[in-house]
């Protein structure tokens, strides 16, 4: 049986507000995505994931759609568009554009209607209710509004301006799915589905779990894996890929979905998603305050973490694999080490640990840079309306502003979201204008410019981690083994396919580690592939891969 092309991919994320400004207005878009189609073409990535483009309010920057069939004008047009996925296609690359199928903008022609009045036919497209129950959204607010115009609440997980679509209403359903055949029609490769796995409420909406000290609740036993939520996404793949030949790539974004359900949804069998973002790993540094109460990285959670998802979808299912993407903080700076002396040894070893995992990597935007974390230094600075709603909650609960900007600097998503680093010059070349968020004052010495033509850069070793993906099945189908478990420092594991075994060592820490294996002889005269020779010393952010032949 011949393994979907996806499983031997590797997926770039552009973020287009912050990729690359082709008018001078400081805000990126479609055309200047296009002008850089070479540079990812060189890095060797195979599909593109292209974030929100449609016309938005731009709230949450594009996650509140008020049209799905259009470009916003910041962006370009729909000609803009097309222009740029024939140019994709035509360095024989994919795009898979991301669709937000839980809630739309509060502006978008659905809500404007359904709000307008009780008796309005599209007022069950959401979710309505004389009293709300108290659930929290993640935007640290509630997560029901009250309608002036009607006294009524409507429900949204995130912003107030990001009304939840009701997905029990067949109409909302097929008119979703019409709109993605739209996109397939204009000849896109599939989908990014953002929170996915929210469709599904329980009509009954109880209220949730109320943390001590909180007033909210938390209703994710309520939604995060709703009674329907299998039916809606095979009903879904029914509608809307039955009948075309292509294979497309469908990943869903499910924040606390755990292994047993993402079993189920990636199981070609059951025809639902592809593969899943799940959200185990990205919480490992949350204190019990949250996501901007930041908590001691282990490596061996870490390792638990991924052991975890690659044993549990090792026979039925498929992983994606990723550090960063619009919504994290650069990875080098959370889990490496971003100062001049270990940032460029701490971001190949963390690519390395990942790239080599059974599943298909995600490489966002300036990742293969090494673009690290903004140093924020006033809270006047966070633009981002989870970073800001936070700030006010945080706040109202007398937090300092000192210990609200720690938590920022570290887990806030405008960390992510500063404009891509192309060159050393003024605005880091993203734009001849000024950009809408300020460029990282490191790009005098962290960009595109300086990597593309060093064999030693970050972006090289992405392209040597790319290429192997390519070149070694192994790399692509090896069976997983984790090793090393209780290591503090180093994180050990093999791939094994047929006659061939591969071993990858990566110390992921600032300090030497010492890291005897039980069978080491038998790495000692290993194919180098990437980094050092075996020994059972690694130097700060070593790593080193090897391969060797097995009796298969
Ligand atoms: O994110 C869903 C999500 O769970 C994140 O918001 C998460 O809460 C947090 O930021 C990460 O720890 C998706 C999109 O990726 C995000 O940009 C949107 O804000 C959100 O959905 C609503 O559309």
């Amino acid at each position: 049986m011949t393994e979907p092309w996806w499983k031997r991919a590797v997926v770039y994320q552009i973020w287009p507000r912050s990729f690359a400004d082709s008018d001078g207005d400081g805000i990126g878009d479609l055309k200047g995505i296009e002008q850089r189609l070479d540079y990812l073409a060189g890095l060797g990535v195979d599909v593109l994931w292209l974030s929100p483009f449609y016309p938005s309010p731009q709230d949450d920057y594009g996650y509140d759609v008020s049209d799905y069939t259009d470009v916003d004008p910041m962006f370009g047009t729909l000609a803009d568009f097309d222009a740029l996925l024939a140019a994709v296609h035509d360095r024989g690359m994919r795009m898979i554009v991301d669709v937000v199928l839980n809630h739309t903008s509060d502006r978008h022609p659905w809500f404007v209607e359904s709000r307008s009045s009780p008796d309005n036919p599209k007022r069950d497209w959401y979710w309505w209710r004389r009293e709300p129950n108290n659930w929290r959204s993640f935007f640290s607010e509630p997560a029901w509004t009250r309608d002036e115009r009607t006294g009524e609440y409507y429900l949204h997980l995130f912003a107030a301006s990001q009304p939840d679509l009701n997905w029990e209403n067949p109409q909302v359903r097929q008119a979703l799915y019409a709109m993605l055949r739209w996109w397939l029609d204009r000849g896109v490769d599939g989908f990014r589905m953002d929170v996915i796995n929210m469709i599904s409420k329980d009509p009954a909406l109880p209220d949730g779990w109320v943390p001590p000290g909180e007033t909210l609740g938390h209703g994710f036993p309520h939604f995060l894996y709703g009674p329907k939520i299998h039916d809606y996404l095979q009903e879904m793949h029914r509608e809307v890929f039955a009948g075309r030949d292509s294979t497309y790539l469908v990943v869903g974004e499910m924040p606390g979905a755990q292994v047993e359900q993402a079993v189920k949804y990636t199981d070609p069998a059951r025809g639902e998603v592809d593969m899943v973002f799940q959200f185990d790993h990205v919480g490992l540094d949350y204190g019990p305050g949250g996501k901007y109460d930041v908590a001691p990285f282990d490596l061996r959670a870490l390792k638990a973490s991924f052991g975890h998802w690659q044993t549990g979808l090792a026979e039925v299912g498929w992983n994606s694999l990723y550090w960063d993407n619009h919504d994290q903080p650069r990875i080098v700076s959370r889990w490496g080490d971003d100062s001049d002396a270990w940032r460029v040894a701490s971001a190949k070893a963390l690519a390395t640990l990942l790239h080599l995992h059974r599943g298909t990597p995600y490489v966002y935007q300036g990742d293969e840079l090494a673009m690290t974390n903004y140093p924020f230094t006033s809270l006047d600075q966070v633009v981002d309306i989870e970073g800001v709603n936070f700030v006010r909650e945080a706040r109202a609960k007398g937090h300092t502003d000192d210990a609200i900007l720690a938590g920022i600097r570290a887990h806030g998503r405008d960390n992510a979201r500063t404009p891509m680093q192309w060159d050393a010059g003024g605005q880091a070349g993203f734009t001849t204008g000024t950009p809408w968020l300020p460029v990282n004052p490191n790009h005098t010495t962290v960009n595109a410019a300086d990597q593309v033509d060093d064999p030693d850069s970050v972006f090289a070793h992405y392209q040597r981690l790319i290429r192997l993906r390519h070149e070694e099945p192994v790399v692509a189908l090896g069976d997983f083994t984790m090793l090393l478990d209780d290591h503090p420092q180093v994180y050990a594991f093999t791939r094994l396919l047929d006659d061939v075994e591969m071993l990858v060592m990566v110390n992921v820490s600032s300090s030497d580690a010492s890291a005897p294996l039980d069978d080491a002889d038998v790495w000692s005269g290993a194919d180098v592939v990437l980094g050092e020779p075996y020994r059972p010393t690694m130097a700060p952010w070593e790593q080193r891969v090897l391969r060797r032949a097995v009796d298969g």
